[in-house]
């Protein structure tokens, strides 16, 4: 019901078969391993119809890539970055970076969370759960909702919906 209802609301929104219209949001990570789990959040973009990007930027294997993906974001039109596994570029850009730890080695996944949360004074990052994506795109979409009437319109009906779905089975689960 949700994703079908997101869907009804982007005509018009370069998803009709009108010419794409350029990114908002970049999505990057040190990985392709990452991508299981950031595709998540370039879902619910999608859903909201934010268009984006996703690319492959490793602090460690490609620095300078990353710097200048990081150093050019803001004059390309980004307007907000969610980083998979890292938050170094938040001091590369002043476009607000959200950090989305990745469990990906033995340390379950606190070692992403603890690199990316414990980011020094000056240097912000907003970080969520290890391993959701999900919620970093939706972050994203409020993030951008704050200058955005119809995508925070989307964001509101996203929420109406989803309350419902979840006391739908609810009551299905007591009846
Ligand atoms: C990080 O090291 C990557 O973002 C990934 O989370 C992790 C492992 O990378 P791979 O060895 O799978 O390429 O830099």
């Amino acid at each position: 019901v949700v994703e079908a209802r997101m869907n009804s609301m982007l005509v018009g929104r370069g998803y009709d078969g009108q010419p794409a219209i350029p990114p908002r949001i970049g999505i990057i990570m040190g990985s392709d391993s990452d991508l299981p789990v950031m595709k998540d959040a370039s879902k619910i973009l999608t859903m909201f119809g934010v268009p984006h990007e996703v690319r492959i930027v490793s602090a460690h294997r490609t620095p300078e890539l990353m710097c200048s993906y990081a150093a050019s974001a803001r004059d390309r039109g980004l307007q907000l970055i969610i980083a998979g596994a890292g938050g170094m570029v938040a001091s590369l850009t002043p476009l607000p970076v959200i950090g989305v730890p990745v469990r990906s080695s033995s340390l379950d996944g606190m070692d992403s969370l603890l690199s990316i949360v414990q980011m020094p004074r000056g240097v912000p990052v907003a970080t969520v759960a290890i391993n959701n994506a999900t919620n970093a795109g939706l972050l994203a979409v409020r993030i951008l909702g704050a200058g955005d009437p119809d995508l925070l319109a989307r964001m509101s009906q996203y929420q109406e919906d989803t309350r419902e779905e979840v006391l739908r089975k609810a009551e299905k689960l007591q009846s």
